[in-house]
């Protein structure tokens, strides 16, 4: 397969202005017929190309004329066709099957629906069309279908017309003004309800809200509606960005690839981020229905009205919307957990990825697959890129800079370059250097080292930066890195001022003068900018920072990096100090002033995969042996506390209250404690909490408890969840998940069993996600040193692939970070990746992950 190259890239030799499709839907045969207005783009002689997947053209027209065979050729799909003049009509008829359509993109049949996914590269598998995002079309849709098992169409745009044809069959037409590319298309049929609303925009017109689900569903959508009407207040509020059309419709489907699609008017949702209810839904499914849907509706501005000149360009949209979505959310609940919340998602998932073999830039230089690039570096890095331009800025001028960013490009194809510019025009600000960031992958490390001179009075922090080489990037030159920095006061617990330093050079000296002693280090205050800082503060100092820091990532840091420090020396065979964990904790549970929400995400250990970064060479029984032992002693020492505060927090009556919420998390973090503490009562008091939960948070973090352990309780817990909830699947998955991330010795023979359950199925990505995607996110399982684990999603990726590669190659990373084991478990991971890679027919979507994976 070829690789594309940023640097290849050419405008289009032919515009779509115009197009107009007609659509005789049936899920086992479907007729396209496609009119395009094509226009040539500038002084050539060089042939239309219509990109296609799969597509068979059934009749090719020219200015109404049917062509003859010998006047178009195929080449890798694409039709190719020579036009005599500059401005033409093309049209052309295909058949698509969508009820066989397992890849989930293109049209296809999912729950009784028929749906589209066009975002990257399926609209290709529709019709014939130029498929990239720099040919924007104002598209006019015709849909007919069977009235009994299609009642409902939808399109992009709004609604033009409808009515009723022969045999049972009835029509609509939609049409989108807004020229939009075609990774935007989209439309839906199917027997649906509708959750329907309004709302009225700043310049008081009127918006017709629909959320469509299956009837059973409707009662399960009132936190999306509410959530996507926050959404569209807080665009207006923040940015000055209003709705543009008359309807937004929002459908769930069950099975899709993705979280959810921004298509133009008519945004399509993988159903977990639509439905939720208390019975159902944790308190984290809610928090993910409110950003999905946020981030989804914000793209209607970054992505839609704006969007992407190529697919290199995706971060553009992605790491926009995402820093979008990210301020929203920490508006409507907690900024202080929220910052806390993505930035260990970014550990988890970015970080590894920076610094393994799929390292690459926030904006690519190449790919073989798009797919594979709707990745943690594009999104949250992305975001935190954003992050950063919005800290030097400061509020007004990084909203001019948006602005700007809005009018000038506002129904264009644009670079990730326009955008750094609007930022330097509309803010005033030289990002020069700051270009590197979009350049230059892996994480860059920053040592910071601080001295006191008594004599003068003056701090010095020298601070060093350096960013590892990743594949295809050996060298690297010193980046623009925007660093918050607070120096406290050890006697008073206060600090003089909190400044932004600009790293900028490897090597940078900054002085403080009037000390009249060693001040304590708050560094990367907010984690202003998303690197790893090496510090020589001392245990002492990070407890007195967990103590006392105002800034409630820096505290949270503080507490965290104590207790790396614990479980490294304790990995290491060292004696560690867990008293100063135990203290810390103590500390922070008593303190009053703590929102709960914080304290537990504060006393929380850090996961193993975290602790395995940190890590040169990984060893996951030493990391779970460490962890493990740690978090017993934590759980008995503070045993009274733990009592206390799970009787305490039990609520009266649900609520979905910021405090509920806390207390909820931090009641969970508690029963976790109590049940490590081994006292003997604790599965008990956790199959208590599972049975008399009033909603899912509680229950599932009991069942997740529980599942840990060896008991009766465990295997009761795990039955009455299974038959309680087996006819829901989104439930269900729930309970696959939190067998696949349990910490339990037999863990990986049960992931082999699970993989023959009867309600498991490669068919849905949510439950392969459930199944298999969780238990490669759990080290220690994952990481048996039989090499079993790496077999069973080995197998899974080969029986997947033929049916969706996407979710395959999504299935492959875990597997290329053999160079961070130990010799047998980096074998046994590399063996894996050979087998796969001997599969004839492998996708390009897995085989660019494997071979990538193999360097
Ligand atoms: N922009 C959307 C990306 C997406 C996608 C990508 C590849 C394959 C399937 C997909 N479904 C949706 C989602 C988003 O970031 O908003
Ligand atoms: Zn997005």
């Amino acid at each position: 397969p070829a690789v594309i190259r940023r640097s290849d890239y050419r405008a289009p030799d032919w515009l779509v202005p115009d197009i107009a499709l007609r659509f005789e839907l049936d899920a086992a045969l479907t007729t396209v017929r496609a009119t395009l207005s094509v226009t040539r783009n500038g002084q050539h002689d060089r042939p239309l190309r219509l990109d296609g997947d799969g597509l068979v053209p059934l009749e090719v027209r020219v200015d109404g004329r049917v062509l003859d065979q010998a006047e178009w050729h195929l080449e890798a799909g694409a039709l190719i066709l020579t036009l005599p003049n500059d401005a033409h009509q093309v049209e052309t008829l295909v058949e698509l099957a969508p009820e066989r359509n397992s890849k989930l993109m293109g049209l296809y049949a999912s729950g009784g629906l028929l749906c589209t996914q066009c975002e990257a590269e399926g609209f290709r598998r529709i019709t014939f069309f130029p498929d990239r995002p720099d040919i924007l079309s104002r598209y006019s849709v015709h849909m007919s279908a069977a009235k009994a098992r299609f009642p409902i169409l939808l399109a992009n745009g709004d609604p033009v017309e409808q009515g009723e044809g022969d045999n049972g069959r009835h029509w609509a037409v939609w049409n989108d003004p807004y020229p939009k590319p075609c990774y935007l298309f989209a439309l839906v049929a199917g027997d649906l309800a509708c959750n329907a609303d309004r709302f009225v925009t700043m310049s008081g017109r009127e918006v017709q809200l629909g959320i469509w689900v299956k009837e059973a569903d409707l009662p399960r959508t009132a936190h999306a509606m509410q959530a996507l009407k926050n959404s569209m207040a807080w665009d207006e509020r923040v940015y000055g960005r209003e709705y543009d059309l008359d309807v937004f419709n929002i459908v769930a489907v069950a099975d899709f690839n993705f979280g959810a699609m921004e298509n133009k008017g008519l945004n399509i949702f993988n159903s977990r981020y639509i439905l939720a209810d208390p019975d159902t839904a944790t308190d984290i499914d809610y928090d993910g229905v409110e950003g999905v849907v946020a981030h989804e509706y914000f793209h209607n501005w970054s992505g839609n009205r704006v969007t992407c000149r190529d697919w290199f360009q995706l971060s553009l949209k992605e790491g926009f919307t995402v820093f979008r979505d990210q301020n929203f959310s920490a508006d409507m609940g907690s900024h202080a957990v929220k910052r806390i919340e993505d930035v260990r998602i970014l550990r988890a998932g970015q970080f590894p990825e920076d610094s393994g073999p799929l390292a690459h830039p926030v904006r690519p230089e190449s790919y073989m697959e798009i797919s594979n690039f709707y990745t943690a570096t594009i999104y949250n890095k992305g975001a935190e890129l954003i992050r950063m331009i919005a800290l030097m800025l400061g509020p007004e001028r990084f909203r001019a800079g948006c602005d700007l960013y809005f009018d000038r490009h506002d129904g264009q194809a644009a670079t990730c370059e326009d955008f750094v510019r609007a930022m330097e025009d509309g803010g005033g600000i030289d990002l020069g250097q700051f270009r590197l960031w979009y350049e230059q992958a892996g994480t860059p490390r920053v040592r910071a080292l601080m001295a006191h001179d008594p004599a003068s009075g003056t701090v010095e922090l020298a601070l060093t930066q350096s960013v590892p080489p990743t594949p295809g990037q050996p060298e690297k030159q010193p980046m623009a890195i925007p660093l918050r920095v607070a120096l406290f006061d050890r006697a008073t617990g206060t600090h003089h001022g909190d400044e932004l330093l600009k790293l900028t050079q490897a090597e940078q000296r900054f002085t403080f003068p009037d000390f009249a002693a060693a001040p304590v280090l708050s560094i990367n205050r907010d984690f202003s900018a998303p690197v790893i800082v090496d510090s020589d503060r001392s245990q002492a100092d990070l407890a007195f920072l967990s103590a006392h820091d105002d800034d409630p990532f820096a505290r949270y840091e503080a507490m965290q990096q104590l207790m790396v420090n614990v479980l490294v020396g304790r990995i290491g065979g060292q004696s560690a100090d867990d008293a100063a964990v135990v203290d810390a904790i103590r500390h922070t549970l008593t303190d009053s002033t703590l929102d709960p929400a914080f304290v537990a995400e504060a006393i929380r250990l850090p996961s193993e995969a975290y602790l395995g970064d940190q890590m040169h060479m990984v060893d996951p029984d030493a990391i779970h042996a460490a962890r493990d032992a740690l978090q017993h002693r934590i759980g008995a020492e503070l045993e009274p506390l733990w009592r206390d505060i799970h009787a305490r927090l039990r609520a009266n009556g649900f609520s979905l209250s910021p405090a509920a919420k806390g207390a909820r998390k931090l009641r969970n973090a508690a029963l976790h404690y109590l049940v490590a503490s081994g006292a003997a009562d604790g599965p008990a008091i956790a199959f208590d909490q599972f049975s008399q939960a009033d909603n899912m948070t509680e229950r599932q973090a009991a069942l997740g408890t529980l599942a840990n352990g060896e008991s009766a309780e465990r295997i009761a817990a795990l039955d009455i969840f299974y038959n309680r909830y087996r006819a829901d699947p989104l439930t269900l998955d729930k309970w696959f998940q939190t067998q696949a991330f349990a910490f339990h010795p037999g863990t990986v023979d049960l992931i082999e069993e699970l993989g023959r359950h009867k309600d498991f199925t490669l068919t849905n990505p949510n439950r392969v996600r459930a199944l298999y995607g969780a238990f490669s996110g759990n080290q220690w399982a994952f990481h048996h040193r039989s090499g079993k684990g790496y077999r069973l999603v080995a197998d899974c990726i080969l029986a997947l692939d033929p049916i969706n590669p996407q979710t395959a190659a999504r299935l492959v990373p875990p597997l290329g970070r053999w160079k961070r084991f130990g010799p047998e478990r980096a074998g046994l991971m590399q063996a894996e990746l050979r087998r796969i890679l001997d599969r004839p027919g492998l996708s390009k979507d897995v085989l660019e992950q494997v071979r990538k994976s193999l360097d």
